[in-house]
């Protein structure tokens, strides 16, 4: 091995280091730098070919989706339980006779998660926001998403960041991406408002 040999593999040695040890100190100090980056076009979209199945349910057309998974939302404002009603998302305003891509079958429980249906024509990163803009669709008090894509759980138009106190936990774990958090399978989104004092 001669001496030029070796100074290139200490050159390379030490350029691969650098990068790793640059990666490793983003990610210790801004963990969002990798964090999947939300599509806000999703509350726009819409399934067609919606039609009943054998147990009286409302299904589409397969054939639109490559992507069916299930994220699963709770909310609570004060102390109290928010219910999402049963079929947000289906059949309504914009997308008559058809199923919004983020959307709900059964409403959850009282105090219990309530399971969104995330169904796109390919694989998207779907934002939690998407479903409140897909919500406020429901009717002139749901909540909504102000224009600022803020949440807007009491539908007044002001942000809920002014008026509220703002926790969310995904799978019981602290979690600050809030509105843009991109969805995946299985998480248990819990969110908490509290009035401001
Ligand atoms: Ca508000």
């Amino acid at each position: 091995m001669d001496l030029k040999g070796v100074a290139t593999e200490t050159w390379l040695l030490f350029g691969a280091v650098t990068a790793t040890a640059a990666f490793v100190a983003v990610a210790l100090f801004n963990p969002s730098a990798f964090d999947p980056k939300p599509n806000w076009d999703v509350s726009d979209g819409c399934l067609g070919g919606l039609e009943t199945d054998e147990n009286g349910e409302l299904i589409h057309r397969e054939s639109e989706i490559s992507e069916h998974y299930h994220p699963k939302l709770k909310i609570t404002v004060d102390g109290q339980f928010l219910g999402i009603p049963a079929n947000t998302g289906i059949d309504q305003v914009g997308c008559r006779e058809g199923m919004r891509w983020v959307h709900v079958h059964s409403a959850g429980a009282n105090g219990q998660f309530t399971v969104l249906h995330v169904e796109t024509p390919s694989k998207m990163n779907v934002p939690l926001g998407s479903f409140f803009e897909i919500w406020e669709r429901h009717g002139s008090s749901s909540p909504a998403l102000t224009e600022d894509k803020n949440f807007d759980i009491n539908s007044n138009g002001i942000s809920d960041w002014e008026e509220y106190e703002i926790t969310m936990t995904v799978d019981g774990k602290s979690n600050t991406d809030y509105e843009s958090f991109v969805m995946e399978d299985g998480d248990a989104i819990e969110i908490t408002f509290t009035t401001k004092n």
